[in-house]
């Protein structure tokens, strides 16, 4: 039978190569199709638009707006609703279109690529996104250098998504991921020259971080040491998740005095190591564990659950939580509710409150504290004390282990790993990989605990913060010289970001895990490991020996 689909764009691709019929994350064929087709249209306006900008036409928000959220929407566990991501290509259609008419007006002329030239209705968009997908690239090494672009450009766009709802925001960045759609639409290059490019979606990855790190912060404050509660209350309470600390913010607002209380879910942990935050006594805690718990979780939270980014599990079809779920922003999900803004940007939340106060309590699954709020501020004003532990030899070696979690068994490794690891070693943290160790009790070295979780994976920006100014203050030439180890967990594109973000900083050695990139090709997997000594994982045993850590 014919394959109806090709994605391997994460790291639960089936058999380790891609899925064909139905995705192991529950996207369907014709889902996955309209995804193809959706940003063969990003690489359209992309194109047009990149054109215009070359000849010094003014930055077009409304092209930036669309390319970001498109992009978003097509994250792995971000969006299920076929109809909202065909809305998405009548969309880019009709921009492309206006883009093309402000071109010919200019006399610019444009490349002559499908991008650009095909034209069709709803009744053929299904059989256009068949054409159109990752594999219309017959050449295996290229095909997987264009596709860590573009993946490194999706987990770009997340973030760069939540800076400019926190009013943040840079024209270069933009500018880059258009231009580099543009580049993946029309030019034909050597391996070589599209490596180079994947280096630049690294650097840009930095910068982008930084950005969101700026707004988060700017709005928000520095994230501090927080004590945050894993039990839960006697009201009824809100649940909300993904990365949007904007909508974090309205429903903390909507929410006072209502008698409704707020709990976050896996990656809006976070949220409560912010000062603006922690003020709200209806902030009660953090529910629950990381995103493919959803199902058993979900069930016994009893109220509403309001998804601002991915990752959403489908809800199986008797799951009676199934009516509370609210999406916002880039999510959909067939028969839930979407939250729209107006054109300020506000969210009317009204209707989570209204349904939440006629839900009972939610049960309680797990009770105590867990910390963080370690990321760079934070961390660098215990510098004195970090440096003292260091130089005394109290910590021997910290182990960044930010990145994913995800439901493969072969995670347990992680879990494992953590519980292993010598006392005098400190985890770095930041994403919601840290699920699989921060309720193990791992203990402190001088009161400094063993996992440091700095917040989201957009976080590991602080962790990149922290080892450069280690690096400053040891006076060392080469960030690789820090008694630092990584070993990352990956899951979606946001990851591939962040590890982008790291190789353009220097970073060397990463292993990465537990599965290495469908999407790497033999020959790609050969680059980075020659270049940046990158590497899979192996057994918890060998891979301590391997990090001289027993
Ligand atoms: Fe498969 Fe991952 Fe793509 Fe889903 S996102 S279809 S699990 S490769
Ligand atoms: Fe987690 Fe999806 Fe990637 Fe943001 S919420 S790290 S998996």
């Amino acid at each position: 039978m014919e394959a109806k689909m090709f994605c391997y764009q994460c790291q639960e691709a089936a058999k380790g190569v891609g899925c064909t019929l139905k995705g192991v994350c529950g996207k369907e064929s014709h889902t996955s199709q309209a995804m193809d087709l959706l940003l063969f249209v990003v690489r359209g306006v992309s194109t047009v638009a990149d054109s215009l900008r070359t000849a010094g036409e003014p930055e077009n928000d409304e092209v930036n707006k669309f390319v970001i959220d498109a992009l978003f929407c097509t994250i792995t566990n971000a969006n299920f609703d076929d109809e909202s991501i065909l809305k998405r290509v009548d969309k880019g259609l009709e921009l492309r279109r206006i883009l093309i008419g402000q071109a010919s007006v200019l006399g610019i002329k444009l490349p002559e690529v499908d991008e650009l030239l095909w034209s069709g209705d709803r009744s053929e968009y299904e059989t256009k996104g068949e054409l159109v997908g990752v594999l219309r690239e017959a050449n295996e090494d290229l095909r997987s250098l264009k596709e860590l672009i573009v993946y490194g450009l999706k987990g770009m766009a997340a973030y760069l998504e939540h800076a400019m709802r926190l009013g943040y925001s840079d024209t270069s960045v933009h500018a880059f991921i258009q231009y580099a759609l543009a580049t993946i639409a029309t030019k034909s290059l050597p391996a070589d020259e599209w490596v180079g490019l994947v280096l630049k979606t690294g650097e840009y990855g930095v910068k982008v971080m930084a950005l969101l790190d700026e707004a988060n912060t700017g709005n928000y404050g520095n994230p501090e040491i927080t004590e945050v509660n894993i039990g839960v209350g006697k009201r009824p309470g809100i649940l909300i998740s993904g990365h949007d600390l904007k909508d974090m913010e309205e429903l903390l607002k909507q929410t006072e005095d209502t008698g409704v209380d707020v709990y976050t879910h896996s990656e809006m942990l976070p949220a409560h190591y912010y000062p603006a935050f922690k003020k709200y006594d209806h902030f009660v805690g953090n529910y629950g564990n990381a995103w493919w718990k959803q199902r058993e979780e979900f069930a016994t939270f009893n109220g509403p659950i309001l998804f601002t980014t991915n990752c959403i599990v489908p809800p199986l079809p008797n799951a009676e939580y199934k009516e509370r779920m609210f999406t916002t922003n880039a999510t959909g999900y067939p028969g839930c509710k979407y939250i729209t803004q107006d054109e300020n940007g506000k969210k009317d939340f009204s209707e989570v409150i209204e349904i939440a106060k006629s839900c009972a309590a939610p049960t309680e699954i797990e009770h105590g504290t867990i910390i963080g709020g370690f990321a760079h501020n934070q961390v660098l004003q215990l510098a004195d004390k970090v440096v003292d532990a260091v130089k005394t030899g109290a910590i021997r070696r910290f182990i960044v282990m930010a990145g994913c979690d995800g439901r493969m068994k072969s995670r347990d490794y992680y879990t494992e790993f953590a519980r292993m690891l010598p006392k005098d070693t400190v985890i770095l943290t930041a994403g919601c990989a840290k699920y699989r160790y921060n309720k193990l009790q791992l203990g402190d070295v001088n009161g400094i605990p063993r996992v440091l979780d700095a917040g989201q994976c957009n976080d590991s920006y602080s962790l990149a913060v922290i080892a450069l100014k280690l690096k400053e203050v040891f006076q060392l030439n080469d960030i690789n010289e820090l008694p630092i180890v990584y070993n990352i967990a990956w899951y979606e594109q946001k990851a591939v970001i962040v590890l982008l973000a790291l190789l353009s900083l220097g970073v060397q050695k990463i292993h990465l895990g537990p599965t290495l990139p469908a999407f790497l090709s033999p020959n790609v997997a050969k680059v980075l490991v020659d270049t940046f000594h990158i590497g899979g994982i192996g057994t918890v045993e060998s891979d301590l020996e391997l990090f001289g850590l027993v």
